[in-house]
């Protein structure tokens, strides 16, 4: 989208980062929307974002879906859609290669698109749920629906209740076990690679500044500047699908 804006990344930062890769123990990486954008899911904020024609507050909310169940579900819909038809790009894959061999590594995701498990990647802990998994808003039962589209909005729980999606609005808790296992993997990497999120949402948006404190190095990987940018040790700008697969060993 911008990367035309942006000098490619110098080789001796690669180079230096490949080594930082080399070196590192305990591995964690943590992405947002930029790593599913080159797969054709829009992002959240920025140009194309999904907040630019929806606002956020309208929809990712317990009170929209409160409100008007029928328009978010619409919205999770055509994303379900959207997300169907794509498949994991050269970033997703580079993770997978990043993994494999490694000892300790830990994925962790704000996307709830699954694209890094169709990747292939095994250690993911979603943090803001999964679109494909459904809660009852009656009985709490949750279960996967990958039905797309929707034969019936919103659709109904076999008790009668509405399902909601399962994943994590504005103002709710995070996942308890998935919190609590990104939190201490942040706590014990020694490199933390940052992939193509705004940095703008909490307590995601915390776990680079938790690896720094522990010691972890911080990479960050986004075309554009973000609230991370300065507290991160390198910044490679550019787009995920082009730098992660330049940062695997030659
Ligand atoms: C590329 C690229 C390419 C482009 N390659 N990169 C002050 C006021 C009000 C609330 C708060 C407040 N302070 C803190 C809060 C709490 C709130 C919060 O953080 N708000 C901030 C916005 C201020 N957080 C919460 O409410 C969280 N819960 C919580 O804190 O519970 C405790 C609590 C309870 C009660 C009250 C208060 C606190 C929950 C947050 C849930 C977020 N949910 C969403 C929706 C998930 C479901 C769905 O998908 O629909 O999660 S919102 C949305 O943002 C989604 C994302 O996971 C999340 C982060 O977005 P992400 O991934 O960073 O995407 P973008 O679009 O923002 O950025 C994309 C980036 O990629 C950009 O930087 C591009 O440059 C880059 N990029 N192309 C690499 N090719
Ligand atoms: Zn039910």
């Amino acid at each position: 989208m911008t990367d035309h804006l942006h000098p490619e990344p110098d080789p001796l930062v690669i180079d230096q980062v490949r080594v930082w890769l080399a070196a590192a123990a305990r591995l964690v990486v943590t992405t947002g929307a930029g790593i599913s954008a080159e797969s054709g899911i829009p992002t959240f904020r920025g140009p194309g974002g999904l907040w630019r024609r929806f606002r956020a507050e309208d929809l990712a909310t317990p009170e929209a879906f409160r409100r008007d169940p029928r328009l978010v579900w619409e919205w999770y819909d055509w994303r379900r859609g959207l997300i169907a038809q794509a498949a994991p790009n050269a970033g997703h894959l580079a993770l997978v290669e990043m993994e494999q061999g490694r000892d300790s590594f830990q994925l962790i995701t704000q996307n709830v698109d699954g694209l890094h498990q169709r990747a292939g990647s095994q250690r993911v802990i979603e943090v803001h749920g999964n679109i494909w998994r459904v809660r009852c808003i009656d009985c709490g039962t949750e279960s996967l629906n990958l039905e797309t589209p929707l034969p019936q909005l919103p659709p109904r729980c076999p008790c009668g209740g509405m399902l909601r999606p399962g994943v994590v609005w504005f103002g709710e808790d995070l996942p308890r076990t998935a919190l609590e296992t990104a939190w201490s993997a942040a706590e014990q990497g020694d490199l933390m690679l940052v992939v193509g999120t705004s940095s703008l949402v909490y307590p995601a948006a915390a776990l680079p500044d938790i690896a720094r404190r522990h010691g972890a190095r911080i990479v960050e990987i986004n075309p554009d500047p973000t609230p991370l940018s300065d507290r991160a040790d390198l910044s490679l700008r550019g787009s995920a699908a082009q730098i992660l697969p330049r940062l695997l060993s030659p």
